[in-house]
């Protein structure tokens, strides 16, 4: 069992200094790279070494895997851990770095493959007693067939791209008249985007929450899972609000999903951290959606409701260690929130919105944890996701990390630049939320800008801009004949934002 003596981060951000952090506490060396744009970076200002790897442009810098690994070898590092996004659940990075016998932190480029082929990924877990959505285990192209197939599921439905993914190249069909236009659209679309025409039907889950199981295996056959987070205050696909546990799982339902995420892993024969989606419908039924085989942005709910540190553990099973844990020794100790700070105005469609951060102080006290990778003074460069922080909150229940998450949003003083927290804020103080009666639907169905408003400002004011946006809408209840008042619930509602 070889121990990592040197890890090169082969990232950025606020999840550069994270694994860091947990190397140093480990008595790790770290190597960073930065790019151009990052000479000031924390990341840079926290390795025991750092290296520039190239200009601003990702593909140019944290892509370059041939700079990445001509840094490793010239740090001797033994151990290259990726983080998320960028090389992540890039498995020809990974065979390369372990042709060059450097450690990949993370799992087998072979579970990669499998897990990054939604197709693939459904073959392999058909073999396991885990519920998938309803529709075809293979692409289809004959129309004809498809619209059959199609029927036989029974509308709606939804055609996905099988090379797609986030969301990206799906298209929802109401009824069989539509079908063959949909489908050659769908089919032309993948093509553009993907390069890959090909696509696929299912049931479509017309309001989903999209719940998530955390998965930890070694190179010994081990594999558990860290219960569920509910990821479903999500907007375009971008994930801004994540909890665990989450407030709809029975016990009983938990270790149902947790058993059927560790079919999922085994079905690939997984090691290391390891992320298995589900959506769950209105009757609490769960389908398998696809595997993510990296650590997710949103892991650090997992930790701080079971008490793990998540990239320790991930350097001890690249190492070959065992697991440290087994299943029964899981337990959940009260409930943790996550916002992610994007560095995006919520008032103007969530555009990024850069420049210098000339206020930034970050909220402290019980149960508070902030990964960040900023500095008051820092600028928000253009070239990367506008991701700057993740607050996240621990509480003994679920309405203590609530109030807890509403005193650090107040207590964060950001200026400079626009972000996300004014958004989270209207978000955790939505009844919806506070119920937890919520799906992935949620910021459609819950939020307009104006809510924003509200927080800080009279409501009169707000009720002028509505009566306005409502008379262009064509929604007005003297244009609807509505008799309701909207401002009452407004008013109603106001006690839930403050
Ligand atoms: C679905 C679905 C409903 N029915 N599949 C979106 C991204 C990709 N991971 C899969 N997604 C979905 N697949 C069926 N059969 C609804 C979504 C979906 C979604 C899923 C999880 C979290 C947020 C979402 C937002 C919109 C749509």
């Amino acid at each position: 069992m070889s121990s990592i003596k040197k890890i090169l981060v082969a990232n950025r951000g606020e999840i550069a200094v994270r694994v860091m952090r947990t190397a140093k506490e480990m008595g790790i060396k770290t190597v960073a790279v930065f790019s151009e744009a990052d000479r000031g970076a924390m990341h840079v200002q926290l390795a025991d070494e750092a290296y520039l790897i190239g200009p601003a442009a990702s593909s140019e810098s944290y892509l370059n895997t041939d700079k990445i690994l001509e840094v490793a070898k010239k740090s001797n590092a033994d151990a290259i851990h990726p983080g998320y996004g960028f090389l992540s659940e890039n498995a020809a990075f990974t065979r390369l770095v372990e042709k060059n016998n450097i450690i990949f932190i993370g799992p087998s480029a072979d579970a990669m493959d499998i897990m990054g082929s939604k197709l693939a990924a459904k073959e392999a877990v058909a073999k396991y007693d885990v519920p998938m959505v309803p529709g075809t285990e293979s692409a289809v192209s004959n129309v004809p067939e498809a619209k059959k197939i199609a029927a036989e599921i029974g509308y709606p439905i939804l055609i996905k791209a099988s090379a797609g993914g986030g969301g990206k190249g799906m298209r929802v069909v109401n009824s069989e008249k539509d079908f063959e236009s949909s489908m050659e659209r769908a089919s032309n679309e993948a093509q553009s985007s993907f390069g890959d025409g090909s696509v696929f039907i299912e049931k479509y889950i017309t309001s989903p929450r999209h719940i998530e199981i955390q998965v930890l295996g070694d190179k010994h056959g081990n594999i558990i899972h860290l219960v569920e987070r509910e990821c479903s205050v999500q907007r375009r696909h971008q994930k801004v609000i994540e909890e665990a546990p989450s407030s709809v799982l029975t016990e009983k339902l938990r270790q149902e999903i947790g058993e059927c995420a560790v079919d999922v892993a085994k079905s690939c024969n997984y090691y290391n951290a390891g992320t298995v989606e589900f959506l769950i419908d209105d009757d609490l039924n769960f389908y398998f959606l696809e595997m993510n085989t990296r650590l997710q942005v949103e892991h650090p709910v997992t930790e701080l409701i079971t008490g793990l540190d998540l990239v320790r553990e991930q350097i001890n099973v690249a190492s070959g260690k065992k697991l440290s844990i087994e299943q029964k020794d899981v337990t959940i100790n009260g409930h943790a929130i996550e916002c992610r700070v994007y560095a995006e105005d919520p008032s103007n469609n969530f555009l990024p919105d850069i420049g210098t951060l000339t206020t930034y102080k970050l909220p402290e006290g019980p149960g508070v944890r902030v990964d960040n990778a900023y500095i008051e003074g820092m600028e928000i460069p253009i070239h990367y996701d506008p991701m700057m922080a993740k607050l996240i909150t621990w509480g003994a229940n679920r309405i203590d990390c609530i109030q807890r998450m509403k005193r650090a949003i107040d207590e964060y003083n950001i200026g400079g630049v626009e972000t996300t927290l004014s958004f989270c804020k209207f978000a955790i103080g939505h009844k919806a939320f506070i119920e937890g009666n919520y799906n992935t639907h949620f910021v459609s169905e819950h939020f307009k800008p104006v809510m924003l408003v509200i927080q800080d400002e009279d409501l009169g004011m707000v009720a002028a801009i509505l009566a306005a946006e409502m008379q262009l809408s064509g929604t007005s209840d003297s244009q609807k004949g509505n008799k309701s008042n909207n401002f009452s619930s407004w008013r109603r509602n106001r006690n839930e934002y403050n």
